[in-house]
């Protein structure tokens, strides 16, 4: 396809100054004209991520501008400090910390009017996926964002698909299962504007590895992956950055 890829990793709440400085150098190496490579550090280490000129995004931001609000994480401080991309709706925000269909569109909107892209996790759990909830759950999750900024709002973002019973576990989306979803979401959003779907980059996530990375990335829909665990080891990392080119 005309998209280029990114794979972007997803550290949570893991990972170091020591390795990020191990690993930076090499994850602008490997980036490139023919896959982009991102990082979503633990908020803390944004500016020394982005000031070594790796690709930088914030793991979640709040949704309020400024105020009365400790603890929370500006978005425009995030983007001042030097990131690029925002995840919003990742599905530990969603599960653990109980974030709403509304409340991740609220926080997309913030990450985009402060400048960042927005990355929209959605994604569906095991008992959803076995009740043939799957389609009907990740529309909604995309729907609230629609409601609230209109398809076009898709336009400067990215989706990534990340069912909820291959998240950490071990267990992956076959590339068929994840490419089903990911030409649904792509058709979801055609219906509405195909220009935007055309373009729009879908990430696979939940637990690829440098196993599983060739065959994901090369289903028609799936422009790259977000990348939890493996991408706190510098060569699996790199060689997943590698299988997308
Ligand atoms: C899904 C993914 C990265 P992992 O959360 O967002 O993590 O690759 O460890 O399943």
């Amino acid at each position: 396809a005309s998209r280029k890829p990114l794979v972007a990793g997803n550290w949570k709440l893991n990972g170091s100054l020591e390795l990020l400085n191990e690993m930076a150098p090499e994850l602008k190496a490997v980036a490139g004209e023919d896959v982009d490579v991102a990082l979503f550090v633990p908020a803390l280490l944004v500016a020394s991520s982005a000031q070594q000129g790796v690709i930088t995004g914030i793991q979640t931001v709040s949704e309020y501008e400024s105020g009365a609000y400790t603890g929370e994480i500006q978005a425009s401080l995030a983007k001042e400090l030097g990131a690029s991309f925002a995840l919003v709706g990742h599905s530990e925000r969603r599960h653990i910390f109980g974030e709403s269909n509304e409340d991740v569109a609220a926080k997309f909107a913030m990450a985009q009017q402060q400048g960042l892209t927005p990355v929209l996790c959605v994604g569906e759990t095991e008992q959803q996926r076995e009740q043939n909830e799957t389609e009907s759950v990740i529309s909604a999750q995309i729907d609230a964002v629609i409601e609230k900024l209109g398809v076009a709002a898709l336009s400067q973002s990215v989706i990534a698909y990340e069912p909820v019973w291959a998240i950490g576990t071990g267990k992956t989306a076959s590339p068929e299962q994840a490419q089903q979803v990911h030409q649904f979401i792509r058709a979801k959003i055609a219906s509405l504007d195909s220009e935007i779907a055309q373009r729009l980059l879908i990430l696979y996530g939940g637990s690829v590895n440098e196993q599983n990375s060739s065959d994901l990335f090369a289903q028609a829909d799936i422009d790259g992956g977000l990348i939890g665990g493996a991408s706190l080891k510098k060569d699996a990392f790199i060689s997943i950055c590698e299988s997308a080119k």
